[in-house]
């Protein structure tokens, strides 16, 4: 058996569970085997990107080299595990940070280190290249979604009634997606263009999997740049997707608020439905959802996604890995 070129597109936290279950699925999978020889490419969304204190910060990236480098706080999903926040004391202090937003000291590190790089010209996926450099891996390759800036926007009703917008950022961790969102708008989404290292993994993907993050903002963001969609499809792969709603909640995150503005039910089957089959000009050849969900695979089916119910919560990384390697087997 060949190599195996499996790519995922993923947003943050949950998303880099997702993958660190893969590759642990990889690394424990019988030598000889066809996963056993599997390398792994990462498209990772963008649209949570913003500019703060004059850096460049890239969350969801973040969440997957943190995580992925065994770097992460894995109480608060996002960050660095012993952090602390002494510079981000004075940002706030000068009023240059809002005080709902922690940059923490060695996470700012790798902002400064990006800003520093993309000041000297380099691109987002050079950048993405050279914190690599630093952090072992394991073997994992992430392509920023695309090179270009898109930060979403969230057009909110004001207490005037009048439509306004603030950063998803500000919504997402300020307002807890508590503020109904009118629409979401990925600024400058027109003029962006897949980033190389997105299109050369797609072009030469075997399996191509779609990580239990944000259906809207996350994995919404990366398939709403121009031409990402196409090369998704003309891969010579199987597009295998896993619900991020399990029993009709979140697994995370606050992907329900972001599914009603688009008016998709959070529902396994509305999201699956959403992205669609490939058969009738969606994305998806299957579509994981959680033993809960079982109910759901008949109607799925009828529908001519082959779904499937396996065991969705990521609790350790034997059940990441168990539902990374199920999600593989549903392509195969
Ligand atoms: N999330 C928060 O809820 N509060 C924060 O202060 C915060 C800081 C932060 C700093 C850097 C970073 O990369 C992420 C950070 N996040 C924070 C997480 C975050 O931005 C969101 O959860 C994601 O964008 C949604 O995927």
């Amino acid at each position: 058996m060949g190599l195996m070129r499996i790519v995922v597109l993923a947003g943050g936290v949950g998303g880099a569970r997702f993958v660190r279950g893969l590759r642990e699925a990889v690394r424990r999978a019988p030598a000889g085997s066809e996963l056993a020889d599997a390398s792994i490419d990462v498209i990772v969304n963008t649209g949570d990107d913003w500019w703060l204190a004059g850096l460049r910060i890239t969350p969801d990236l973040d969440s997957m080299l943190y995580t992925l480098s065994g770097q992460n706080d894995e109480v608060r999903g996002w960050g660095r595990v012993g952090e602390s926040e002494r510079v981000s004391g004075e940002l706030q202090a000068y009023g240059v940070t809002p005080e709902w937003f922690t940059l923490g000291d060695l996470d700012l590190g790798t902002h400064i280190a990006r800003s520093a790089w993309l000041r000297e010209g380099l691109t987002p996926s050079d950048v993405v290249a050279r914190l690599h450099d630093r952090w072992d891996l394991g073997g994992v390759r992430l392509h920023p979604a695309t090179d270009h800036e898109i930060d979403t926007h969230v057009w909110v009703a004001s207490d005037t009634g009048a439509e306004e917008d603030m950063h998803f950022q500000e919504w997402w961790t300020r307002y807890r997606a508590q503020v109904p969102a009118l629409r979401f708008e990925q600024r400058g989404v027109e003029r962006a263009t897949p980033s190389p290292g997105a299109l050369a993994a797609l072009s030469a993907a075997d399996v191509v999997l779609i990580a239990p993050s944000n259906p809207v903002v996350s994995i919404g963001t990366i398939l709403g740049i121009p031409g990402m969609r196409d090369a998704v499809l003309a891969a010579n792969a199987p597009i295998v997707g896993v619900s991020p709603i399990i029993a009709g909640s979140a697994v995370r995150g606050m992907a329900d608020a972001c599914l009603t503005t688009i008016g998709v039910a959070t529902d396994a089957a509305a999201v699956a439905r959403h992205y669609g089959s490939r058969s009738e000009a969606g994305l998806l050849d299957a579509w994981l959802v959680g033993v809960e969900d079982e109910s759901l695979v008949a109607e799925l089916r009828a529908d001519g996604i082959a779904a499937a119910a396996v065991p969705l919560w990521m609790r350790d990384l034997d059940t990441a890995a168990a539902l990374a390697e199920a999600t593989v087997e549903a392509a195969r």
